[in-house]
């Protein structure tokens, strides 16, 4: 019973270093670099349980690769997305959890599983996330008056509005910014092995 999020054509056509991909009622956009996002929204709000989202993306599919729960781990692949998100998206599941060890948040979806947030980008919101009941395990975005930010919530809540699934190339997952030094300097450290090897 879910409902595809439709894209305004306004919002594809914004897009311009990248290129948005519509296909039937769905809308996803490519970054480029071997990474496309797709909303899906709830007929309802809190239709889906947290690990139903998570088992809905692993089953969705984009031009041959297996979805996930979105997971962020650059600043620029999260403004990527909110830049291209209609604004009416919000409190939409993501990929990270603490439920396996309490306070302790890690991404579970995607390539960067077992990563911690805290090893790459986050973006909660002022007081999040709070744990409210104890029971706020799950992470989800654009919540609290359309700001950009994330927010823990329970595995079924009644403010879940849908979720974001992101289509990974598995080879080429979005380097954790302790990766991306690392690439960049890619030639810089071929260089220096050269040199040592002479030595
Ligand atoms: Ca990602
Ligand atoms: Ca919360």
């Amino acid at each position: 019973m879910l409902k595809s999020f439709v894209a305004g054509a306004a919002a594809l056509v914004s897009l311009s270093a990248t290129t948005a991909v519509v296909q039937a009622e769905t809308a996803t956009w490519e970054m480029g670099n071997g990474h496309t996002y797709q909303v899906v929204l709830f007929d309802e709000r809190g239709e889906l349980t947290w690990q139903e989202t998570r088992d809905a993306a692993a089953a969705m599919s984009f031009n041959g690769l297996t979805g996930h729960l979105a997971t962020f781990t650059t600043e620029d692949e999260w403004n990527f997305v909110v830049d291209n998100l209609n604004e009416q998206a919000l409190d939409l599941y993501l990929g990270g959890s603490d439920e396996a060890e309490p306070d302790v948040w890690r991404w579970v979806t995607g390539p960067e599983a077992g990563h911690l947030l805290d090893d790459g980008f986050t973006a909660w919101a002022g007081r999040e996330p709070n744990n409210v009941g104890g029971v706020e395990a799950y992470l989800a975005g654009w919540s609290f008056f359309q700001e950009e930010l994330w927010n823990d919530l329970p595995a079924s809540s009644n403010a879940a509005r849908g979720y974001l699934v992101e289509y990974s190339v598995p080879s080429a997952p979005v380097p954790l910014p302790a990766g991306l030094p690392l690439i960049l300097a890619g030639f810089g450290a071929l260089g220096a092995l050269r040199q040592l090897r002479r030595r």
